[in-house]
């Protein structure tokens, strides 16, 4: 009976993301309130339920005191968050500077120009150093953590040093990492001081994963270039030691959002919402307000597509929610403010006494809203201009069983290789085809979408974020045992 109790017990599972799934606010020497944070790494985590997960990372908020961390790490303990304390000049250089100035425009090929480079030199070597500070400090947090057995799975570019550390203080442990971003060509990527010690620090992994092939492929081609490695079909070889590289596609807890359709709150917001776009067909983006996801380009289309299409005046309605993020940044001001004055130009060319072309409201949502606004809309616009995968396209397909609107996708998501044949794809840059696909999204023949939608549905109500998770955690589990057999043999 020991037995059957152990195959029922769950895997151990240890999340090591930047941040927590939840923002920390204090509200007294004890107190704290916790508040749930919108991000695609978060949805797709917090669909994961097979395994005994603990969640480490940081929660977002600078404490010093001894007090607040203990009181802290006991309310978030409470909810299987392990929090990471970093002191705010670190996150300043760690997480502002060589996350978020320097590997995160560069994984999506933005392009800084020469000036902004070059400027940018100046203090990237203390970035780095509080990087890899950053990454240690990680380490130590999962190693106090650690027991025999369990499966830890870093996440994302900011811990690409992070199976390094682990590994060189526990060889045994499986340690998986997993980019949520596009890796980009390696003839980008060649362009970073630290391409090689980056390199070598996450190939110390077991198993490294990605949303889609071609970035696995741009990786392996980094490590022969840059390092001389041999690439293999299963990864990356070096003296006999293999990491496995492959991709593992992310997807959504769908049921989720399925069974939140047929809640009464979400059915009242859709009753509401119908009635107030009624008589006009609804387009929908949602993004963070970032550079990556293309958002005044999304717009000129949208402006194009009225300027071509007098008909349509007053019978479309274009809503964009853009969360801000990252407010403190100079460039996500620009383009926020950016993104305000097209918005302005297009409801002052086109608008009229009593309907505006575009809303757009820059805050969250709630999730009932969210799903009941997926749930009305005709088409979805998502036009990133790089994007690891992009969740909300899945999330529209599981809100349409009723409605089978169209989604028009950029090119340039991850999600153009799983729901290409069902979409509308674009090339986000092209104005004139991208105001095209918006004037066929809305002409399309009910037959067409119904088709259309059916491919998209099955794929994302089966490739789920429980199935990404268990799949690369089981790949991980072989990867180490093949690991084990090849050193006995
Ligand atoms: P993100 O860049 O955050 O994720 P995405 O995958 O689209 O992009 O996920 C966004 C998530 O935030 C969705 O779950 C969405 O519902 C939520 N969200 C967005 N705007 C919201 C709003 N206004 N209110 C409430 N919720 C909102 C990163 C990568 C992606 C990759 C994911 C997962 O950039 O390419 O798909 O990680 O790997």
């Amino acid at each position: 009976s020991e037995g059957i109790i152990k195959d029922e017990q769950r895997q151990r599972l240890l999340v090591v993301a930047n941040r927590l799934p939840v923002s920390a606010i204090r509200r007294g020497e004890n107190a704290w309130a916790l508040e749930l944070s919108a991000g695609g790494l978060v949805s797709a985590l917090l669909g994961v339920k097979q395994f005994e997960t603990t969640w480490i990372g940081w929660a977002g908020v600078n404490v010093q005191d001894d007090v607040g961390k203990e009181s802290l790490s006991r309310a978030l303990g409470e909810e299987g968050f392990v929090p990471v304390f970093l002191d705010e000049q670190t996150v300043d250089l760690y997480y502002n500077g060589y996350c978020n100035n320097v590997l995160w425009p560069l994984f999506h090929y933005i392009g800084l120009t020469q000036d902004d480079r070059l400027a940018a030199t100046r203090g990237l070597e203390a970035q780095f150093n509080a990087y890899k500070r950053a990454n240690s400090i990680f380490a130590q947090v999962v190693l106090s953590h650690y027991q025999k057995g369990d499966v830890v799975w870093c996440h994302d570019y900011h811990l690409m040093f992070l199976p390094r550390f682990l590994k060189e203080a526990k060889s045994e442990m499986k340690v998986g990492w997993f980019l949520h971003t596009p890796f980009p060509s390696s003839e980008i990527y060649r362009t970073l001081p630290q391409r090689s010690e980056l390199l070598q620090a996450v190939l110390k992994a077991d198993l490294i994963g990605f949303h889609t092939y071609d970035y696995a492929r741009h990786f392996v081609s980094a490590c022969t270039r840059i390092l001389g490695l041999e690439g293999t079909p299963d990864g990356v070889e070096d003296q006999g030691k293999l990491t496995r590289v492959a991709a593992f596609p992310i997807g959504i807890d769908a049921e989720r959002f399925v069974r939140a359709l047929h809640t009464s709150t979400v059915r009242n917001h859709i009753q509401e919402l119908s009635r107030r776009f009624s008589g006009r067909k609804v387009m929908l983006g949602v993004d963070r307000l970032d550079m990556i996801k293309g958002i005044p380009q999304k717009l000129l289309a949208f402006e194009k597509f009225l300027e071509d299409n007098p008909i349509w005046h007053d019978k479309v309605v274009m809503v964009q929610i853009a969360v801000p993020t990252r407010t403190d940044v100079h460039e996500y001001q620009k383009l926020s403010s950016q993104v305000h004055e097209i918005v302005g130009r297009i409801n002052g060319r086109f608008g009229t006494l009593t309907t505006v072309p575009i809303h757009h409201l820059d805050r969250s949502l709630e999730f009932y809203e969210l799903c009941a606004l997926y749930a009305i809309t005709d088409v979805l616009l998502v036009t990133s201009l790089r994007d690891g995968m992009n969740l909300v396209s899945y999330e529209y397909v599981a809100c349409q069983d009723q409605k089978k609107g169209v989604l028009v996708l950029s090119e340039f998501a991850g999600a153009a290789q799983s729901l290409g044949a069902g979409a509308i794809l674009i090339n986000p840059w092209n104005i004139v085809e991208a105001a095209c696909a918006i004037a066929d999204a809305l002409n399309m023949s009910e037959t067409e979408r119904q088709e259309r939608h059916r491919h998209n549905f099955i794929h994302v109500t089966s490739h789920t974020a429980q199935l990404w998770a268990d799949t690369f955690v089981s790949e991980l589990n072989d990867t180490v045992v093949e690991a084990e057999l090849r050193i006995l043999r």
